[in-house]
């Protein structure tokens, strides 16, 4: 099993490159803010909690989204690997991570950090509200979300450093570039399909 987290701030591609992933190597995606908008979608009691907080540009509470994963890992027969996106955003959620594999007597092999400027982001994520009408990309609560991410979130890689799990990827220039630099990284790791 090869259980990869990409790591990175909001817009910096940790979605798309996700998608790719998938159908290039057959892991399973998990994506805590796609759970997320599902649970708000449906509107269940999570998601309307939830939303109060995505709105804000806020983080949602680490019990909130640590069960959510915890139920979801459960449910899982054994897969080739996992892809985690967005998820863990704290050291308290690497940490439960850490907890919930060592139970399935599995861990983290490697951690995929995109590296991309703030104003790029800034950039892309206006450009997504333009194009999706997702409600936390305009300008407002991107800087929230951003500003979120360097006080909470962008620490999260010096735990995975401090495993030598830790590799730095430029998130900038064509999607296909950034994809080629990934798959080069996580070869050794797993096999395309
Ligand atoms: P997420 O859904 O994880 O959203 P994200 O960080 O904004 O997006 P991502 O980095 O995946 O960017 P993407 O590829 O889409 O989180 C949303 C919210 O949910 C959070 O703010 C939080 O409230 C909550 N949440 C989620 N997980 C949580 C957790 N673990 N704990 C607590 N709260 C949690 O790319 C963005 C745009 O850039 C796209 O339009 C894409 O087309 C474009 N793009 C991608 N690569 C590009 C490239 N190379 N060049 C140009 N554009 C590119």
């Amino acid at each position: 099993m090869f259980n990869l987290i990409i790591f990175g701030p909001p817009g910096s591609g940790k979605g798309t490159q996700s998608d790719l992933l998938i159908q290039n190597f057959g892991l399973i995606h998990i994506s805590t803010g796609d759970l997320l908008r599902d649970e708000v979608e449906q509107q269940t009691l999570l998601g309307i909690e939830a939303k109060k907080f995505m709105d804000q540009g806020q983080l949602v509470p680490d019990e909130v989204v640590i069960g959510m994963i915890g139920s979801l890992l459960d449910n899982r027969p054994k897969v080739k690997g996992i892809i985690f996106d967005g998820f863990p955003r704290t050291e308290a959620q690497a940490k439960a991570l850490d907890k919930l594999l060592s139970l399935k007597t599995t861990e983290i092999h490697k951690v995929l950090y995109l590296i991309v400027p703030e104003e790029e982001l800034e950039n892309r994520l206006i450009q997504r509200g333009k194009e999706s009408g997702r409600s936390d990309d305009n300008k407002e609560v991107i800087l929230k979300r951003i500003v979120e991410y360097n006080c909470k979130t962008k620490s999260v890689a010096d735990y995975y450093e401090s495993q030598r799990k830790l590799t730095k990827v430029k998130g900038t220039g064509s999607i296909a570039e950034i994809f080629a630099t990934i798959k080069s990284v996580i070869h050794p790791y797993v096999k395309a399909i």
